[in-house]
């Protein structure tokens, strides 16, 4: 009996540890429990209501499995058939209609996860590629008649409805922002149509929710959500052509990244340089971190990344740079110029 009673007391002390932990973890990793949109709240709506009368179920189970072991009956004949209509009731009927409930829900959110809110006033493509993502704005709302074009952040203004038409370059991926909107696949040769409105400002991070090749991992990004104002002034400053190099190293540089293999990946506009392999290096000075969401931009970072990939990202789509040293030096000091 001992025994039994420390038993009982490890396992509450395990849970009461795990709990602790998995609290001490939340907020962390972004949650589909924290909504900062009407769609991403549907979703926390019926996870929560499924997860109440999976629970009520739970314990009515429990309860009637408990009962007959604490209220001792002797067997007697049962000529009503009493059994079997107990059977009828909580096993079929019950049941049947709890999860025709939850079906009849669950056809309700999908469809209202499908539908676009109206009207919507910000356009952007988004391109799935191993292992990054492709951001391009278009159409009114964005203020500007230039191309937009970023890699592994996107920014969107505040309380506006935006929609994002997903597309992929290669194999399937999913689009999946947890505190904003459900996963969408992007299909290949298939245009999908997802939409968003974030309630307050902040950084959200997104991901790839379809394992897509070895680097499914690092295929993050960001959603940046700010007022109109600051969106306009970021679309505006990204619509800008490349800055020119402002020194004698970086000069060097630019013509390295425009007459060596990189123009033949990447694009930077308003030079020769203008690659669609990989992303659009036109800004690149201006993202926080770079190789979906992989490591930080910092001048060292870059200059590893650009001499060899490889070590950072296995498998990525970007084979190592055959630069001397100096040369890296040059090639970062352009990049970092190019905010
Ligand atoms: C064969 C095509 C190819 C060549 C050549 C190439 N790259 Fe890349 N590059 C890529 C791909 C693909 C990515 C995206 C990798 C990822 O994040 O998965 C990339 C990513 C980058 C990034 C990170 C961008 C970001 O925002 O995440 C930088 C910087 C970069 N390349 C610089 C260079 C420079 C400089 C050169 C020339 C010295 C070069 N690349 C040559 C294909 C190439
Ligand atoms: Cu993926």
């Amino acid at each position: 009996m001992c025994a039994g009673r420390t038993q009982y007391v490890v396992t509450a002390g395990a849970l009461l540890l795990s709990a602790s932990v998995l609290t001490a973890c939340a907020g962390h990793p972004p949650s589909t429990l924290e909504p900062d949109g009407p769609k991403a709240s549907e979703v926390a709506t019926s996870w929560w209501l499924l997860f109440a009368v999976a629970a009520a179920v739970c314990v009515i189970v429990i309860a009637l499995a408990i009962i007959p072991l604490v209220i001792r009956r002797r067997a007697r004949a049962d000529p009503d058939n009493q059994g079997l209509r107990f059977v009828g009731i909580f096993g079929v009927a019950i049941p049947a209609v709890i999860l025709g409930g939850v079906f009849a829900l669950g056809l309700r959110d999908l469809s209202n996860a499908s539908s676009p809110p109206s009207p919507t006033q910000v356009t952007i493509d988004v391109v799935a590629h191993q292992w990054w993502w492709e951001f391009r704005y278009s159409g009114p709302g964005t203020g500007t008649g230039s191309e937009v074009v970023t890699a592994n952040e996107v920014h969107v203004p505040v309380g506006v409805p935006v929609e994002l038409r997903l597309s992929t370059a290669d194999v399937i991926h999913s689009f999946w922002l947890p505190q904003l909107t459900p996963k969408t696949d992007l299909i290949p040769k298939k245009v999908n149509t997802t939409w968003l409105t974030v309630s307050k400002p902040g950084v959200y991070r997104g991901e790839c929710a379809e394992y897509c090749g070895v680097e499914h991992a690092y295929m993050d990004f960001e959603l940046v959500a700010q007022s109109t104002t600051d969106f306009r002034a970021w679309v505006a400053k990204q619509g800008q052509p490349a800055a020119q190099p402002t020194s004698a190293l970086a000069r060097q540089g630019m013509s390295l990244v425009t007459t060596t293999t990189c123009a033949s990946c990447h694009t930077v506009r308003g030079t020769a340089a203008d690659g669609t392999v990989g992303p659009d290096l036109t800004h690149v000075g201006s993202r926080p971190r770079i190789g979906g969401q992989i490591i930080s931009n910092t001048p060292d970072h870059l200059a590893s990344w650009i001499d060899n990939p490889q070590n950072i990202k296995p498998g990525v789509k970007m084979p190592p740079q055959p630069l001397s040293q100096s040369e890296t030096q040059a090639v970062v000091a352009y990049l970092e110029g190019l905010k």
